[in-house]
Order: C-alpha cells, then sequence, then structure tokens
C-alpha cells in the first residue's frame, strides 16, 4: 500500500510513524508513507497556501490552487488506476473499524489534512473521494487525524499481524475485551484472580467471556444493541442483568 498526506505541518506527522509498530510495517514493506509538504506546490515568493474567504468572516482557507496541483502530481507519479483521495474534516463520515477494513483494501491512498477554518469547497466538490471524521471533536487540523487513521489502517494490512488477532480484536467483534493480567501474582495488595493461574483452560475462557460480556454491558450497551449475541453469552447477559435486579 502507499499513503501519501498531503500537509502544511509535514513535521507533526514525523513521529508518528517512526516508531514501533507501523515503522516496522513501512521496513518490512508492508507500507510507503510520504509526508508531501502543500507549500513545495505554490509559486509565489511567500509560499502561500491560504487566503481570505469570500463573503467575508473569521479566518483563512486553504486555496484551491497548491491542494489540486498537488494531488494532480500525486496522481500522475503513481500506477494506480484510482489513488483514494480522503480529506480529515468533522464533517466527515466517522472512523470506524468497518472503514479502517475498507480502506486497508484500496491500493493508495492520498490524505489531504486541513488547517485553519478549512479548504476551498471546490477542493471537496472536485479532488476529493471521502470526508472522514475521527470522532466528535474539534482539533486544529487533520494532521492528527490522519495519523489516528493510517494507524487503524495499516494495522489490518496483511502481514502486519499473526492473521487471527487483528480480526478477533474488540470493534470487529462486538464485545469489549476482558481484563489482562501478568506478573507478578500480588501487586501492593492487589490480586490476579485465581481462575488465570489455574491451568483450567476451559475455566479461563468461560471467565473471560463472562468478562467481556459484563464489561461491554457495563461501558457500551450500544455495542450490545447491534450485535447478535452467541447463546452462552446471551445467558451470562440475563444473569448479570439478574444479580443487579
Ligand atoms: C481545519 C481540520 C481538519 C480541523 C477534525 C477532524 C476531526 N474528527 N475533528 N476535527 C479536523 C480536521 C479539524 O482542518
Amino acid at each position: 500500500m502507499k499513503i501519501d498526506l498531503v500537509t502544511i505541518f509535514p513535521g507533526i506527522l514525523e513521529g508518528p510513524f517512526k516508531e514501533s509498530m507501523i515503522k516496522r510495517a513501512i521496513d518490512q514493506g508492508l507500507v510507503e508513507i510520504s509526508l508531501v509538504d502543500l507549500r513545495d506546490y505554490t509559486h509565489d515568493r511567500h509560499h502561500q497556501v491560504d487566503d481570505t474567504p469570500y463573503g467575508g468572516g473569521k479566518g483563512m482557507i486553504l486555496k484551491p490552487e497548491p491542494l489540486f496541483e498537488a494531488v494532480e502530481d500525486l496522481k500522475a507519479k503513481t500506477n494506480e488506476e484510482h489513488p483514494w483521495v480522503i480529506l480529515l474534516t468533522p464533517q466527515g463520515e466517522r472512523l470506524n473499524q468497518q472503514l479502517a477494513h475498507d480502506l486497508s483494501c484500496k491500493k493508495h491512498l492520498i490524505l489531504i489534512c486541513g488547517r485553519y477554518e478549512g479548504v476551498d469547497e471546490r477542493v471537496r466538490t472536485a479532488l476529493v473521494d471521502q470526508e472522514i471524521s475521527i470522532g466528535d471533536y474539534v482539533l486544529t487540523g487533520g494532521e492528527l487525524a490522519s495519523a489516528v487513521l493510517v494507524d487503524a489502517v495499516v494495522r489490518l494490512l496483511p502481514g502486519f499481524l499473526a492473521e487471527e488477532a487483528s480480526v478477533n480484536e474488540s470493534f470487529t467483534e462486538p464485545l469489549l475485551e476482558h481484563p489482562h493480567y501478568t506478573r507478578p501474582p500480588v501487586y501492593r495488595g492487589m490480586e490476579v484472580p485465581p481462575v488465570l493461574m489455574s491451568g483450567n483452560h476451559a475455566e479461563i475462557a468461560r471467565w473471560r467471556r463472562e468478562q467481556s460480556v459484563r464489561r461491554t454491558y457495563e461501558r457500551r450497551p450500544d455495542l450490545l444493541d447491534t450485535s447478535i449475541l452467541m447463546p452462552e453469552d446471551e445467558i451470562i447477559l440475563n444473569n448479570i442483568k439478574k444479580k443487579e435486579s
């Protein structure tokens, strides 16, 4: 996969891909990530990327010309038939695991990171294939949102993880994860649940499943509304509800 990130602040995005798992994916050749400085596509002395809004009002708007020229240049340099152009914006479709999965099937993503009050509307209508938001909070620009999107997508690429791990985790599964413990068995008086050290794998699996259902019910009941539970899980859930009343 190829991912281009178009930004006026490439420095913000230099850190996130230089460490840990995403770095490994790059080193393994699973993904190639390029930071594209929007100012390289200006032609004036001051490398101006923004301008005042028509009609008046506060703030500045990213000009259309550098964005069009940057994206067209990236498209001209790729072998891909249709690189998928994404604008990170609070007005976009909400990122979730399904969307991350869909994007992980694309060969070439071009992510446009907005800044200031936003981008000229003609960028949205004529250049962008999909507008995406990472959640209902306002950021100062699209850079951190695009880093989140890249992280969520790259970990789904074939060869990134042992196959099962990425598929079975929370948010593809409808349930939240059970608690995890490691050594020591007692820390500052806090004990590891004995069942986890019992060596009884069937008991352990049952305990974990019960914890998952309980956590989901307590913290994210919305996830239970839309998911079809296994019959065993329904029984666990009914027991939890019974104990409450
Ligand atoms: C002006 C931006 C670009 C400002 C954003 C995206 C999400 N989910 N929240 N905020 C955002 C993106 C804000 O440029």
